[in-house]
């Protein structure tokens, strides 16, 4: 990617515009109600498409038409994410899946170059000059606005610990093993499909900023307070509620470094909302507005979006069923997928995670018959993960070796997760396949 295009906006927003209408008429969505939808910005699954469009651009694009030719699309991240690192996907937006074979051998953290993406438009150019962050609403009595060097000024924390993880990380399974389609209801009956990440949609990283808490209590928030929702000025314009309870803790940040750099740009620069523990979606990037609301607030991201919809699940109006905030526990091993393996003695390591801390890992490697205990080691921070080991001398052929996290509840992964129409949240265990040749 050249500098230039690095540099122009403008080409990125035209060619995510192009993207988001071959994507809609893939669908089937026809070109009027994918207008219609773009200009009302509404709920549903061509919300997330519209919402990467403006109704100019649509109205200039109607008089040429559609492309006729197909374009490869091009990243509309500013870093590269290069195939030996990355499975680049534009399922409704853009996403980067980290390949977990490179974390064998790194450290506890994902370097900021290889952490993973996923965001709904492209990765917006903000500099301190352009951006600033607004705290408003029914739920404060001072709204307050903050510039990038007021906000860095205020005390902060340097060293939160956590993993972000979006809530989709492991939707490919549903289909692999479940043989089910995941996908948002469109119009006219149409699936939008949604990333189909095996377990790379998850990174552990150090993040420094200012407590949200911290904020709010300069904004004067009212004993009333309900509901936290941070903004992103990114074109999709995420907005995602969160409790006044989650928004009060001590971890809850909003954070402007990533392992000790500047927030990179397409992790949320200048500033980011951290959850710890609750799903990537909850963790806003470019935050620009912080509204307090006294009465729970309702938007597509926790009534259609993010939330279980399936056999085993009930509607909770104006839900369409339980709301996806909380991960659930994972395990991943640091191998490509499917892995090579030499015959012989050799070293498997992966890590484990969850919402609650990781008390042990077990490990098989005869299609899940006997289990043996994984070897931890330090650290273990909770809501970040553990790195976890065992030694293994196989023979020629071909395996499915799995991994299963236990947390200080005793609670194991489960062999079976049931079914949910979005893929939300998949932690049953993973048979990995891996031939020794
Ligand atoms: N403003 C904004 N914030 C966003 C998103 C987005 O599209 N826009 N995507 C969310 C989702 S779905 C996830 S999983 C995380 C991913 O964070 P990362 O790209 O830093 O790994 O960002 C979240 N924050
Ligand atoms: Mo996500």
């Amino acid at each position: 990617m050249s500098h230039d295009e690095l540099d122009n906006a403008a080409y990125y927003e035209a060619r995510a515009d192009e993207h988001v209408w071959r994507a809609a008429k893939e669908l089937g969505v026809s070109r009027r109600r994918f207008i219609e939808l773009a200009a009302v910005g509404s709920a549903g699954a061509v919300a997330l498409l519209g919402a990467c469009t403006s109704k100019n651009k649509l109205s200039s694009e109607e008089k040429s038409g559609p492309p006729t030719t197909k374009v490869p699309i091009p990243s509309a991240l500013v870093k590269d994410t290069p195939p030996s690192q990355f499975t680049y996907t534009t399922e409704l937006g853009f996403n980067a899946e980290m390949n977990w074979k490179q974390m064998a051998g790194l450290g506890y953290l994902v370097p900021n170059h290889l952490f993973f993406v996923r965001q709904s438009s492209p990765t917006p150019r903000l500099t301190p000059q352009n951006w600033k962050l607004t705290v408003s609403g029914p739920g404060v009595t001072k709204p307050l606005e903050f510039t990038y060097d007021q906000l860095l000024a205020l005390p902060s924390v340097k060293s939160v610990v956590r993993c972000v993880e979006c809530a989709g990380n492991g939707r490919a399974f549903f289909k692999g093993v479940l043989g089910q389609d995941t996908f948002v209801a469109g119009d006219n009956g149409a699936k939008v499909s949604l990333a189909q990440w095996r377990l790379g949609a998850v990174g552990v990283a150090e993040w420094t900023g200012v407590p949200l808490g911290e904020i709010l209590q300069r904004a004067g928030v009212k004993p009333t307070a309900k509901d936290v929702v941070p903004g992103g000025v990114d074109q999709s314009a995420l907005k995602r509620p969160m409790s006044i309870a989650k928004a009060m803790e001590d971890d809850t940040l909003l954070v402007y470094a990533m392992n000790g750099d500047t927030l990179p740009a397409d992790h949320g620069y200048p500033v980011r909302v951290l959850t710890p523990g609750w799903v990537g979606n909850q963790s806003v990037k470019w935050v620009g507005s912080i509204e307090v609301a006294e009465e729970p607030v309702f938007v597509p991201q926790n009534t259609t979006l993010y939330v279980y919809i399936g056999p085993d699940y009930k509607p909770e109006p104006p839900r369409l069923g339980p709301v996806v905030e909380r991960q659930v526990m994972k395990s991943a091993f640091e191998l490509a997928w499917p892995a090579q393996l030499k015959p012989g003695a050799q070293k498997i390591g992966g890590r484990a995670w969850g919402p609650d801390p990781i008390k042990g890992v077990e490990y098989s490697i005869d299609d899940g018959k006997t289990w043996s205990p994984a070897k931890l080691s330090d650290p273990n921070v909770p809501e970040a993960w553990v790195r976890w080991s065992f030694d293994w001398a196989p023979t020629p052929g071909e395996y499915k070796i799995r991994a299963r996290a236990i947390d200080d509840k005793g609670n194991k992964q489960p062999d079976a997760v049931p079914y949910n129409q979005l893929g939300m949240n998949y932690g049953a265990v993973v048979a990995h396949p891996v031939t020794v040749a």
